[in-house]
């Protein structure tokens, strides 16, 4: 086996790995705090990293305006996992946390992970769709996301840089630096 073997063959052991991207969010019973406990959570799934996370804002609710603001984060995993099973651990954790599931459709939330970009794949089930498709409409998961990866390009969107500077800065504010 010669040099360019053994590095291919290196990079194979890696090809199950996929870095999926997470948006966080929650405007009731300490947000700060839901969140704060959320990253731990992340760190327990199986087969998973936590490998960073954005800096947190604070962000007017998007839908109904009679609610708390939210606090809005984004993490970056590293899974071997697939996309459901790692939905999966995310709507475990977002019950842990007290997250009712049938509750009011844009009402507030305890906890809310949304599984926002899974490697290179696009996933239209039942259960999910992915890339998320409210991502470029939405500053308070752009800002985060951009803060820990400027040159990502979101299958059928394009690249975090250029939807970024489509949306604007409005209700959002960062209160807790990366
Ligand atoms: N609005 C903001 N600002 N942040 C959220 O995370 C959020 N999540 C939601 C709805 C109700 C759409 N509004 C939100 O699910």
């Amino acid at each position: 086996m010669g040099l360019k073997d053994v590095i291919a063959d290196d990079q194979k052991k890696f090809d199950f790995m996929t870095i999926a991207y997470i948006g966080m969010g929650s405007n009731l019973d300490g947000p700060e705090l839901q969140l704060a406990s959320a990253l731990k959570a992340l760190q327990g799934i199986p087969s998973t990293e936590l490998l960073q996370y954005s800096s947190f804002y604070q962000s007017q609710p998007l839908g109904p305006q009679d609610q708390p603001d939210y606090v809005n984060a984004v993490a970056e995993l590293n899974t071997s996992l697939t996309a459901l099973t790692l939905l999966d651990h995310l709507q475990a954790i977002e019950s842990a946390q007290g997250r009712l599931r049938d509750a009011e459709r844009w009402g507030p939330r305890t906890l809310d992970l949304d599984l926002l970009v899974f490697g290179e794949q696009q996933i239209q089930d039942a259960r999910l769709t992915v890339p998320h498709p409210e991502i470029a409409r939405r500053n308070f998961v752009l800002f985060p996301l951009v803060e820990l990866t400027s040159d990502l390009v979101i299958p059928a969107m394009g690249s975090v840089n250029d939807l970024l500077k489509q949306v604007g800065t409005t209700g959002l504010r960062k209160i807790k630096h990366k």
